[in-house]
């Protein structure tokens, strides 16, 4: 059994296995190099030798013990139609959101469009570099996809006003991202996943529907995800109330952001935690890092806990401080 299923079904178990959100890509001299000369990223994301090459290049380093394949929450966005580009130094910029468009694609359509992505799985599914490990496939909770969609670019280049003013509209993309999100999630287990994660990046926008914006559309995906047979990690990241998500929501284990006090929270989760710690720990220095690991191990010395960052590792983090991360979570006793 692979150590993050160990942990999720053993609750006493001592292990604690890690990886890292954003692993593959952003930081790695080795990506660097081959983004460097694929400027077009999502053509990157679909060009499924180059794709394993780079899911790979963590582990082949670290030797964590799962691998996050290299794609992109938006890949759903460009398997519906809407045009997305990724601009150097701003982010994602996403084309005119023509809804007849939308609504005419079909399951068929979206499969053969984002069907590198479900090569590269099983490619991956037997690679010797992943023995005993686990291998994550993910997607986007409607919630955030919606957010880039009706927005276009980031929210933290703003989020337009005109946001919510047509609720027929929010409605209709609500409906057709859960009915494609569920169906990149199946084609994700049936080339290979073993477990998905869903990203919630911007779940700590929603001010109020929590039940139409948060709880109703990821309670939908994680029993789509829980009926496959696969494990399924939320990451709700920003939100306030981490124990009533993980109450109605009932993942099968809940990624933590770095604003969460661990200390509080244990008191009342009956989950296995994943994550936590401030990837800007890790651009200081190793004996802070050290100190900081450890504080998030001794919390969860008795809570089944994947060690793992509150956020996405930044671009900026030395390789130098990686190799000490992993080496203070194996050495802890
Ligand atoms: O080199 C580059 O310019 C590309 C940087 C990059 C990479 C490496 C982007 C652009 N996406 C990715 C890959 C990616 N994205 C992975 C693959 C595996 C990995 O890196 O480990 C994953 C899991 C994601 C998920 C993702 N994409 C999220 C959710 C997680 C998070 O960090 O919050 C989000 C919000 C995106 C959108 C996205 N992709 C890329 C950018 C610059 C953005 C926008 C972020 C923003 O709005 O601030």
């Amino acid at each position: 059994m692979t150590p993050i299923k160990e942990c999720l079904i053993n609750k006493s178990t001592k292990i604690n296995p890690v990886w890292l959100m954003r692993q593959a890509g952003r930081y790695l001299p080795e990506f660097k190099e081959i983004r460097k000369v694929n400027p077009d990223f999502i053509k990157l994301c679909l060009d499924h030798t180059l794709a394993e090459e780079i899911t790979l290049q963590p582990i082949k380093r670290f030797g964590f013990d799962a691998a996050i394949i290299f794609s992109d929450i938006l890949m759903i966005p460009h398997g519906m139609g809407q045009t997305v580009e990724f601009k150097k130094n701003f982010g994602p910029s996403l084309g005119a959101l023509e809804l007849n468009k939308l609504a005419s694609v079909s399951d068929k359509d979206l499969t053969e469009k984002l069907s590198p992505v479900y090569q590269l799985l099983s490619n991956l599914k037997n690679s010797n570099d992943l023995k005993n490990k686990d291998l994550i496939g993910f997607v986007g909770a409607p919630w955030t996809l919606l957010v880039y969609m009706v927005n276009k670019i980031s929210p933290k280049n703003g989020l337009s006003q005109e946001f919510f003013k047509d609720e027929v509209i929010i409605n209709e993309i609500l409906g057709l991202l859960d009915k494609f999100i569920k169906i990149h999630i199946e084609n994700q287990i049936k080339a290979g996943a073993t477990i998905i994660q869903i990203f919630d990046s911007w779940a700590g926008l929603i001010q109020n529907d929590f039940d139409k914006f948060l709880y109703n559309p990821t309670l939908s995906l994680v029993n789509h995800v829980k009926k496959l047979g696969v494990p399924v990690i939320c990451f709700p990241r920003g939100i306030t109330d981490y124990i009533k998500f993980t109450k109605i929501v009932k993942p099968s284990m809940i990624n933590i952001d770095y604003n969460v006090d661990p200390e509080n929270l244990i008191k009342s989760l009956d989950v296995p935690v994943q994550g936590g710690l401030d990837p800007k720990i890790l651009l200081s220095d190793k004996e802070n890092l050290r100190k900081q690991i450890n504080r998030y191990l001794n919390i969860f010395k008795d809570h089944p806990y994947v060690f793992n960052l509150g956020h996405g590792i930044l671009p900026e983090t030395e390789v130098e401080m990686v190799y000490e991360l992993v080496e203070t979570v194996r050495n802890y006793k």
